[in-house]
């Protein structure tokens, strides 16, 4: 039985109970997880909080020390991690291990930043005088994730936050608790102090209540949250009105571009590869593929017969996707399936894999387990809900344009803004596309989905309030500015009124 840890201490209250089943094996129930009241998030805010200034007064390269702990037990740990995560959500056993090499990538990135977080020493106007910069803690952050990535992105926010002298509170995804709580034991036993960082299994609704409690009380200074637009506007607005910006990382509807002279084989690799890895359940996955009309045609068949051809099935082997996370994506996944109208063209079969509805050549038995068709849906137009929004789940709309500019001019039109692609061979299209698309990131020949560790992670619009994960950007998230002001003159310098002139 899963519960929620606070102080270092599993909690005992809490009435009810979920389990987390496996997608891929209905019948396998990976954990049984009690359900945290909101009092219980505030207390663990409460426990954070009080926690928070010790372990700020522990020097960072020390912090730093404990971030390659934990990366050293992650990587000890690889393998029944990924089989953990494999077995928990459903994502094949490889983008699993990919999974868990991305903490141990962030853990070896940021326990250097316990040597660095550096300031800067500045000149003053003044002469006997000298300004600094200090980057501070927040003080307790409040991380909230999904459960598509239930370990990777929540590393993106634990790692720099603990590294930079925060204090934690983190909520994970309830279908991804077993994967969560495997990852929490691995960070407590690389040396953190009790309080330092608390785990929360609790419903959307009670983390809410109980997150804008501690918010009143003044115990959470920084929100993290990854998951969809419209729960990521709720938390913007609450963190607003208490004056706080918080890291938001939403959904998207990432389009990819693929112009007459581009690499077609390429294109339809990667738009594979974007559009139905994971299920098509990443933030980052492909939602539309904009193609030139000159060949349009021909890359709706290839990609036509490179899905039909695609292994779909038990994420144990080796397939390119497996399982939707849990019944109540599939469930919402059934209804954007129900987007499709009319003025569609709609290639293979669509909906659930079953006996009446079977696919060729999958992999496993697909009764078992929450099991989609891929499906490509050419003719998508803005003003389509299927244009428009995000669908999580193995769907990909294409649609055709004549010029670059309205290529781009799709590409913009969902109003999101997180991934984004372009498949060309020219480099001058690439860079026009760079410029005019609104996403936080791009790729030239190469898939929306991917990105890689150390780089600014995040999006615009929909996709989010322009916050960065990864890399040194996101010390921004998790550290404040602090600007120290020194006279050594001896008297009392006036800024702006005694301005030394030459
Ligand atoms: C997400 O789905 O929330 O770029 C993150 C990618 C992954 C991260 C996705 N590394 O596809």
């Amino acid at each position: 039985m899963l519960r929620s840890i606070v102080d270092g201490s599993p909690v005992a209250a809490g009435s009810r109970v979920l389990d987390s089943r496996n997608p891929a094996h209905l019948d396998d129930v990976v954990a049984q997880v009690v359900l945290a009241d909101p009092a219980t998030v505030t207390a663990a805010a409460r426990s954070a909080h009080a926690a928070q200034r010790a372990w700020a007064d522990v020097p960072a390269p020390v912090r730093g020390q404990v971030i390659a702990n934990i990366g050293a037990l992650v990587e000890a740990n690889a393998e029944a991690l990924a089989r953990l995560v494999t077995r928990e959500i459903g994502k094949p056993l490889a983008e699993s291990r990919g999974e868990v090499q991305e903490i141990v990538d962030t853990c070896r990135f940021f326990l250097g930043e316990g040597r660095r977080l550096y300031g800067q020493t500045v000149p003053s106007e003044m002469p006997d005088k000298q300004l600094f910069t200090f980057r501070e803690p927040v003080g307790t952050a409040m991380i909230i994730t999904a459960g598509n990535f239930p370990v990777a992105v929540p590393s993106w926010y634990l790692v720099p936050a603990l590294l930079c002298g925060n204090t934690v509170v983190w909520k994970p995804a309830l279908y991804a608790a077993a994967s969560a709580d495997a990852l929490y034991q691995l960070f407590v036993s690389a040396g953190l102090p009790a309080g330092v960082l608390n785990l929360v299994h609790a419903d959307g609704t009670e983390t809410f209540n109980g997150l804008s409690q501690a918010l009143d009380e003044g115990l959470v200074q920084k929100v993290g949250f990854t998951g969809s637009t419209e729960v990521g506007r709720a938390i913007g607005a609450l963190c607003g009105r208490h004056l706080q910006s918080p890291c938001l990382e939403l959904g998207g509807k990432n389009p990819m571009v693929v112009t007459e002279d581009a690499d077609l084989d390429l294109a339809v690799e990667g738009a594979l590869f974007a559009g139905f890895g994971t299920a098509g359940q990443r933030c980052t996955s492909l939602g539309t593929a904009i193609v030139h009309e000159s060949v349009h045609g021909e890359f709706l068949r290839r990609f036509a017969a490179a899905t039909a051809a695609a292994a779909v099935g038990d994420p144990t082997r080796d397939v390119l996707y497996g399982p939707m996370l849990d019944e109540r994506f599939a469930a919402a996944y059934e209804k954007y399936l129900g987007w499709i109208s009319g003025g569609h063209r709609v290639l293979g079969a669509v909906g659930r894999i079953t006996a009446d509805n079977p696919r060729a050549g999958f992999v496993g038995d697909p009764a078992a387990g929450l099991f989609y068709h891929p499906v490509i849906v050419d003719g998508v137009r803005p003003g389509d809900d299927l244009f428009d929004h995000e669908t999580f789940g193995p769907l990909v709309g294409v649609t055709s344009y004549g010029t670059l500019d309205e290529a781009i001019a799709l590409a913009n039109a969902p109003g999101y803004g997180l991934s984004s692609a372009i498949y060309t061979t020219d480099p001058k299209k690439a860079f026009a596309f760079r410029r005019g698309i609104g996403a936080g990131m791009v790729s030239v020949n190469n898939s929306t989905s991917g990105a890689e560790a150390h780089l600014p992670f995040g999006g615009n619009g929909r996709s989010g309030n322009g916050s960065r994960q990864s890399g040194m950007w996101v010390l921004d998230q998790f550290t404040r500015w602090q600007a120290l002001n020194w006279d050594y003159s001896g008297r009392l310098q006036k800024a702006q009124i005694e301005v030394a002139v030459l």
